[in-house]
């Protein structure tokens, strides 16, 4: 069976009604914003952070109205953040489509994005759990913090995994830690479980994070996105700063540097993208994933309800092995 299949299973009628709910949110009879939150509808994202919502709140309790909000706050938060990262990053692609400020312009992604941000914080309001409100809120300072590191990375000079990872954790992980956690939150797990959910939403996150880096270095028609995007944003990414760290010498360090300024032209970019693969970037990034993959396994309890295992393991194994 697909692994989608596996863990949409313990989870369907949960899914079925955020689906509604969650199209419901994305429709204005405002003019233009009707069309853009209907083109934004129609781009079929992957619900995983609604999923991980409620595996969680399945796993510690039974699914609530605070669930479904919670998963609707995320889920919108998440969709705002990719109409401003598309503009952030001068993208003109989302999904194989054109992104929002391609086919409108940067103006209406602003306030687009602007207009999920606030119904997420309405959904988050209708939870009444202020400890709920409280980590949308955290989590969407968490993902500005995480974009504008990045952003202030482009003239730093070295080659630490550190920033990459503080990165990582804030602009992606952020939001897999938020679903679990207030999946947990939602259904008033304990303390402990709560702080559980939210690790093993983090180990998932970055593996999520890291995955999405290495696909920077494969054509892959479905991502729609062409290779080497990252780095003609001038981000290095994990395979990169690896092979940086380990292999390269003064000529390739000092082309990283103009990479990551925006100094490099197409050509030498493509051919650091062969060079950091060559030199073992991408199984090196590919071991790490495993690693937290390994470590979001070891969290899981060791009693619960068989086809919940098997959804959440699905999960894990998605995260890693996904194709887009
Ligand atoms: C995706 O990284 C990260 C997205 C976080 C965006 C957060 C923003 C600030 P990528 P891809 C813009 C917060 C926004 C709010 C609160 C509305 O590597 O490859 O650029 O999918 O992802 O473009
Ligand atoms: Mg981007
Ligand atoms: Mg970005
Ligand atoms: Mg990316």
């Amino acid at each position: 069976m697909d692994k989608i299949e596996i863990i949409k299973r313990p989870i369907e009628r949960e899914l079925s009604e955020f689906k509604m709910l969650f199209d419901a949110t994305l429709t204005s009879t405002a003019p233009m914003l009707g069309d853009v939150l209907g083109y934004i509808r129609n781009r079929n994202g992957k619900m995983m952070r609604p999923m991980l919502v409620m595996l969680m709140a399945k796993l510690y309790g039974v699914v609530n109205p605070a669930t479904l909000h919670s998963a609707l706050s995320l889920e919108l938060l998440h969709t705002a953040s990719l109409v401003h990262d598309d503009v952030v990053d001068k993208s003109d692609k989302r999904r194989g489509q054109a992104s929002v400020n391609a086919l409108y312009d940067n103006r209406v992604s602003v306030l687009v994005g602007d207009y999920m941000l606030a119904t997420s914080l309405r959904h988050a309001a209708y939870t009444k759990e202020i400890e709920l409100v409280d980590l949308v809120a955290r989590l969407g300072q968490n993902l500005s913090e995480g974009e504008i590191v990045q952003l202030a990375n482009t003239n730093n000079t070295d080659f630490s995994e550190e920033i990459y990872f503080d990165v990582i954790r804030k602009k992606t992980a952020a939001l897999f830690t938020a679903s679990a956690e207030s999946g947990a939150l939602s259904v008033k797990a304990s303390a402990e479980d709560v702080d559980n959910a939210a690790l093993f939403g983090e180990m998932i996150g970055i593996a999520f994070q890291i995955k999405d880096d290495i696909f920077d270095y494969f054509e892959n028609e479905e991502l729609g996105k062409p290779t080497g995007n990252d780095m003609l944003e001038g981000k290095l990414t994990l395979p990169a700063l690896y092979v940086l760290n380990e292999k390269a010498d003064k000529e390739k360090r000092e082309l990283a540097l103009r990479i990551r300024s925006l100094k490099a032209s197409h050509e030498e970019i493509a051919s650091f993208v062969s060079y950091v693969k060559q030199e073992g970037g991408i199984e090196h990034a590919d071991k790490v994933m495993h690693d937290y993959r390994n470590k979001a396994l070891a969290l899981l309890p060791e009693q619960m309800d068989d086809s919940l295992r098997m959804a959440l393991t699905a999960y894990v194994d998605y995260v890693v092995e996904r194709k887009k």
